[in-house]
């Protein structure tokens, strides 16, 4: 049986944007059968030896394959996505193009979002230039994106694979203002498309029925 540690109860800032969504999303549209280990953060349910092992970090989300273990919220969507050979091409040059993306959404793209957000997080007002160098790169990245979604569906190929469940998630919770994607008509479309599948409404409505804020 597959099992997928994810978040039981979580801080209210994260509850609803955390990476187990990514993996909860990918089981979901893969329609494989899974079971959860749910996880007290507040509890610290992460900071014990038995959960080390499987997550060396000691961050959610990781799998249980019938011993296979995986962490690392991209690792796990490949993986899911070979295991089934769903949500990801079968030849190895479609394969490279989905590998290629899924690091573009969690490295490229993830990591000027996320920058801005923690400097906003911290900001104590007295940082200007930090902030101007940050939004800089994030609309260096997003126009980029921008360009490439021209003419284009989904982010790796012609159908909905693995990179795009990364890319519309990093979109959607590493954002806080939408003022940020605005200038990007093609991003802001990309994303929502993404996130009006019902696979990811069923996703998000079981999640928030599941996980507590605590
Ligand atoms: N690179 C990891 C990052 C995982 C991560 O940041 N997980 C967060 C939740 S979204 C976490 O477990 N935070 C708890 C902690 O670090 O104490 C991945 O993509 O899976």
């Amino acid at each position: 049986m597959l099992t997928l540690y994810g978040f039981s109860k979580v801080n209210a800032g994260a509850r609803g944007k955390t990476r187990d969504l990514r993996v909860l999303w990918a089981v979901q549209e893969m329609q494989l059968p899974f079971e959860i280990a749910g996880m007290n953060h507040p509890a610290q349910d992460l900071s014990t030896d038995a959960y080390r092992c499987l997550s060396p970090f000691e961050q959610i989300p990781a799998i249980d394959d019938d011993g296979v273990v995986v962490s690392e919220s991209g690792a796990i969507l490949i993986y899911l996505a070979r295991k089934s050979g769903r949500l990801i091409p079968g030849d190895r040059a479609g394969e490279a193009q989905v590998v290629r993306w899924c690091f573009a959404a969690l490295d490229t793209v993830e990591m000027p979002l996320l920058a801005l957000m923690v400097h906003d997080w911290t900001a104590d007002g007295s940082c200007g230039k930090p902030r101007e160098f940050l939004t800089g790169w994030v609309h260096r990245v997003l126009a980029n994106l921008e360009r490439w979604l021209v003419g284009r569906d989904f982010i790796a190929t012609d159908e909905f694979t693995v990179a795009d469940i990364l890319m519309a998630h990093v979109l959607a919770v590493g954002i806080n203002d939408e003022g940020l994607i605005a200038p990007y008509p093609g991003v802001t479309s990309y994303r929502d498309r993404c996130l009006a599948r019902p696979a990811w409404r069923r996703t998000v409505e079981a999640y928030c029925a599941r996980v507590e804020a605590g």
